[in-house]
């Protein structure tokens, strides 16, 4: 029905004006908190959601658009049709089987892989131009799952990685010398989760590098501070974990900012997971690790060749043959 009377033919839309649509998969913790993130930011024209429990999904939809009026304009629809998703320019992959008590990290991965088969296929289908960022765990071998199964060029397909970890790392330094999380520049790269590495060198504040300032400074104990730092860091999922069930609400903003620099061309750069192959030395097949790299419409533009100590490296080929050892057993 017309509303409004019309004073005047509208013109078309401005084909220079992007409309842009986001298609979220497995609308659970993770899933949810990322939608409406996404919402609150205005990074999408449309948002779809996936899932399979048909009630679920529908009860999440509504109390989305139940949001409107608070809310930018975004068309929020769900299904547990794939057709749905068709022509999105970002696809954001939540879906997990939940641990079933006593079961091995492999065994999940297969079920996980198993899941990813049913899911990565018909959004490759539907959305051929599209980016396809990972959140699923373990993200990095999911990633390369995705990738395998999509067909897509590796710039197109992104793992969340330590995206998560490193605004974690920013925001207990920023804790601790008391200042702007946003002013702290600091990289986890690496495998997300127990074996990240912290890129020392790479803490600044306000551009004051940190470690080179303590050591002026002599304070040699900050030092071992920044690490029990990182190891909080690490420990930081499970204690969030334990105490409410799940994580949600850093991982749905850490991707929706991962979103607007996709979508709005940002060109900023994240620690996500890429193809990690041919840097630091790391060989033997193809592996997803995060490294910072820059994000942009076209997805990874960039990996930022950063320095790392030798020390560092080692660890980031020793996280490698570990993923490639798990992805040999997977049959992909
Ligand atoms: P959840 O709340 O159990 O949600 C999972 C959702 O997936 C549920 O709604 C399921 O119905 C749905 N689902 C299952 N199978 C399918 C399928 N075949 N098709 C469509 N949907 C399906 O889990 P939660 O949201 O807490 O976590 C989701 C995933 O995110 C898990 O693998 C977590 O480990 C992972 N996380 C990754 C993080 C990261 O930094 N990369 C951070 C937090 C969680």
């Amino acid at each position: 029905p017309t509303f409004f009377r019309q004073i005047q033919r509208a013109a078309p839309p401005s084909p220079t004006k992007r409309h842009t649509k986001i298609s979220v998969v497995g609308a659970g913790n993770v899933g949810m908190a990322i939608a409406q993130t996404i919402l609150t930011q205005d990074v999408a024209d449309e948002l779809v959601l996936i899932d399979a429990k048909a009630d679920k999904l529908r009860g999440e939809m509504l109390d989305l658009q139940h949001a409107a009026a608070f809310l930018p304009r975004t068309k929020i629809q769900a299904s547990v049709d794939y057709a749905l998703s068709a022509g999105s320019d970002l696809c954001i992959v939540t879906a997990g089987a939940r641990q079933i008590p006593g079961e091995s990290r492999l065994n999940l991965l297969q079920r996980n892989v198993t899941l990813f088969r049913s899911i990565i296929p018909p959004l490759a289908r539907y959305s051929p131009e599209a980016i396809l960022l990972i959140v699923s765990n373990p993200v990095d071998v999911l990633t390369y799952v995705a990738w395998k199964l999509s067909g897509f060029p590796s710039n197109r397909v992104i793992g969340s990685g330590t995206n998560l970890d490193s605004s974690r790392f920013r925001f207990l330094i920023a804790d601790h010398l008391d200042v702007n999380a946003q002013d702290v520049q600091a990289f986890i790269v690496g495998e997300h989760g127990d074996s990240s590495v912290a890129l020392w060198s790479s803490i600044s504040v306000g551009g004051v590098p940190v470690l080179s300032f303590l050591e002026k400074q002599q304070i040699a104990y900050e030092k071992e501070t920044l690490e029990n730092i990182h190891k909080e860091v690490i420990d930081s999922a499970y204690e969030v974990i334990s105490l409410k069930g799940y994580t949600s609400w850093a991982i749905g903003y850490s991707v929706a900012n991962l979103a607007r620099s996709i979508l709005r061309d940002q060109r900023k750069i994240h620690p996500v997971s890429v193809v990690a192959s041919g840097f630091y030395g790391i060989e033997g097949g193809d592996v997803f690790l995060s490294l910072p790299a820059q994000l942009g419409r076209g997805g990874v533009l960039g990996v930022a060749n950063v320095h790392l100590t030798d020390d560092e490296a080692h660890q980031l080929r020793d996280s490698a043959k570990t993923i490639l050892e798990v992805q040999n057993q997977l049959g992909i």
